[in-house]
């Protein structure tokens, strides 16, 4: 930001940032795009200010204002769980989403780059799980599809910025914009129900200069509320590990199927949660098998086969042969 912008600009910066409403803040960035002085000097905020305004207009376009921000989302669930970036503006949710995904999203140094969620699947093993990269939340900007996204996923990771002096108050932004809004984040899967939703923190950046140091300030902050991972996004080694995490975090279960007489379908597993039963991969295949299973033969590690009542709870790697 250019120092020698004039006054009225900074009033009507700070009422953009004071406007809660999409429409507000498009008349807000006009303002500002009519009050800057165009010079060399201003040419890049210029065009960050072109480039923000035709995005708050595409969203507007997208979610409708009189509604407040209706509109479908179009995100199929899909893969084993369905996870929720969330995070202040810059933070690297979409770099994120880039490194661990095949999806090509734009990540950028500059505040409000993502304007719609957007979904990856990441690979682990034989399974997928999908991630959804989101727009930035702040105390004065939430898009109208997150809430929705984030109380029917699986879990989130809220990803705060190692490299930004403002992490604490926007972590507290973020935290707060979610409690007006009667949802909470949670550390354990026990404790999670529409209003708790499961929730890890990614301290990403810490490549970033005094990283460490902010790394303790947000434990402090947390006080083990919630767990922290700190990674460097930008650096495939430091992600390596990270599939493996959600995989085992989120109590996936694959069990595989076999037809009685042939050998286990070993390609292509069923997933579902820790806790789980046999009935609940019954109601995956198809109800014929919910109403009608008449037995249910398990292979489980190198034992012997036996044979299972439908509430038997599954684990990760079960063999089932079903019987109708
Ligand atoms: N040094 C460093 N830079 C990173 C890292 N992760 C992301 N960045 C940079 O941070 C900037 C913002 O990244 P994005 O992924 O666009 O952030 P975002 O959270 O999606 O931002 P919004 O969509 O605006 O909310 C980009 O310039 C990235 O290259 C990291 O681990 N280290
Ligand atoms: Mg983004």
């Amino acid at each position: 930001m250019p120092t020698n912008v004039p006054p009225e600009y900074k009033k009507a910066e700070e009422a953009f940032r004071q406007a809660k409403r999409i429409d507000e803040k498009i008349e807000r960035l006009q303002d500002m795009i009519a009050l800057l002085p165009k010079h060399k000097g201003t040419d890049h905020l210029y065009a960050d200010l072109k480039r923000r305004l035709a995005r708050f207009r595409r969203e507007m376009e997208s979610t409708g204002k009189k509604t407040g921000g209706g509109g479908e989302l179009q995100i199929k669930r899909e893969g084993a769980a369905q996870v929720v970036l969330l995070g202040p503006p810059n933070s690297g949710k979409s770099s994120i989403l880039v490194s661990l995904t095949n999806a090509r999203v734009e990540a950028a140094d500059y505040p409000f780059t993502t304007t719609q969620p957007f979904p990856g699947m990441i690979e682990y093993e034989d399974i997928q799980i999908q991630l959804i990269d989101t727009p930035p939340v702040t105390h004065d900007y939430f898009h109208a599809h997150i809430l929705g996204l984030v109380r029917s996923a699986d879990a989130v990771l809220i990803v705060a910025d190692a490299s930004s002096d403002t992490l604490l108050e926007d972590l507290e932004a973020l935290f707060k914009a979610f409690s007006e809004r009667h949802v909470e984040f949670v550390p354990h899967r026990e404790d999670t129900d529409r209003d708790h939703v499961l929730t890890r923190v990614i301290a990403n950046k810490m490549d970033a200069g005094d990283a460490q140091t902010r790394l303790e300030l947000i434990k402090e902050y947390l006080q083990n509320r919630l767990d922290i991972i700190p990674i460097t996004c930008t650096d495939k080694s430091s992600l390596g590990k990270l599939p493996e995490m959600l995989f085992r975090w989120l109590g996936i279960v694959r069990v595989y199927t076999k037809a009685p007489g042939q050998k286990p379908n070993m390609e292509r597993p069923y997933t579902l949660f820790k806790g789980q039963t046999v009935l609940d991969l019954c109601a995956q295949i198809h109800r014929d098998f919910v109403e009608n299973l008449k037995s249910a033969r398990l292979w489980r590690e190198d034992n012997p086969p036996i044979t299972v009542s439908r509430f038997e709870p599954v684990q990760d790697k079960d063999i089932l042969e079903l019987h109708i």
